[in-house]
């Protein structure tokens, strides 16, 4: 099966970072072809940021999404992550939907450790809307940019791991979820450190794709997921809009 990863940032590296990560942990038989968009912010730390991401993520789904068996949004905002379903017939996961849904299966409670204090709202937002506000006992922010976690080191895995143990004792939660794509490669190594499960949602939502796809599952066409209306798009994305389909459908 061929599995379309999706960096929502514009930072080649970290695409190449997030690639790695992904292939580690697919199956023998999953081809990950990992993609960035061609246009938006290097990293993914704020609101603003998101906006171009969400839009990234949509022109990615909507250029290759049909060619895939499953598509992981690979940024923790997990941005366009509803335009992407709208777009796509395969399954897509965001990462941070993927890293509390494993966290859920693992503990009664889950922290997040996360990079820039002010994205944790983000993530708080995102507990509210997927329902998981009651699972996860606390968001935390270490302040380290994005784009450091590119060549983390060792003095940077010792601020999570430090981050991770104050969330843990402090908020009382059997589990840490990293909150963001870039700590893809610290999981393993902070889980034996910290000696709880430590949820990398690259590695979570690249299994649940590939599990959902070899089910047989698709997303549902029904309702507010079918395939977008037929219309005009202008400027830079004229050539993403839907033309109208050959079956028809008509919700
Ligand atoms: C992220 C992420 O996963 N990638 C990115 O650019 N920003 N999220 C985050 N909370 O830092």
């Amino acid at each position: 099966m061929k599995l379309l990863v999706v960096n929502p940032n514009t930072s080649a590296p970290m695409t190449a970072q997030i690639a790695a990560a992904a292939r580690a942990v697919a199956a023998p038989g999953t081809t990950i072809v990992a993609t960035q968009p061609d246009f938006g912010a290097a990293s993914i730390e704020g609101h603003y940021d998101d906006a171009f991401a969400a839009a990234g993520v949509a022109q990615q789904a909507r250029l290759h999404g049909a060619q895939v068996d499953g598509v992981v949004i690979a940024c923790f905002g997990d941005p366009g992550l509803d335009a992407a379903r709208e777009a796509c017939t395969a399954p897509v996961i965001g990462i941070a939907e993927a890293a509390f849904h494993a966290a859920s299966f693992l503990a009664t409670g889950f922290s997040v450790v996360t990079t820039m204090t002010r994205t944790c709202v983000i993530a708080e937002h995102l507990l509210h809307k997927y329902g998981f506000e009651r699972r996860c006992r606390g968001v935390h922010g270490t302040d380290i940019p994005v784009l450091e976690l590119e060549a983390a080191g060792p003095a940077l895995v010792t601020r999570i791991e430090a981050a991770a143990r104050h969330a843990l004792q402090h908020d009382r939660s059997g589990a840490i979820v990293l909150g963001c794509a870039g700590m893809a490669d610290l999981a393993a190594q902070l889980q034996q450190r910290l000696g709880v499960p430590v949820i990398d949602g690259v590695a979570a939502a690249v299994k649940f794709a590939e599990g959902l796809a070899a089910l047989g599952l698709h997303t549902s066409k029904q309702g507010d997921y079918a395939r977008p209306l037929p219309k005009a798009y202008a400027g830079w994305a004229a050539s993403l809009g839907f033309a109208p389909s050959a079956v028809g459908s008509s919700s």
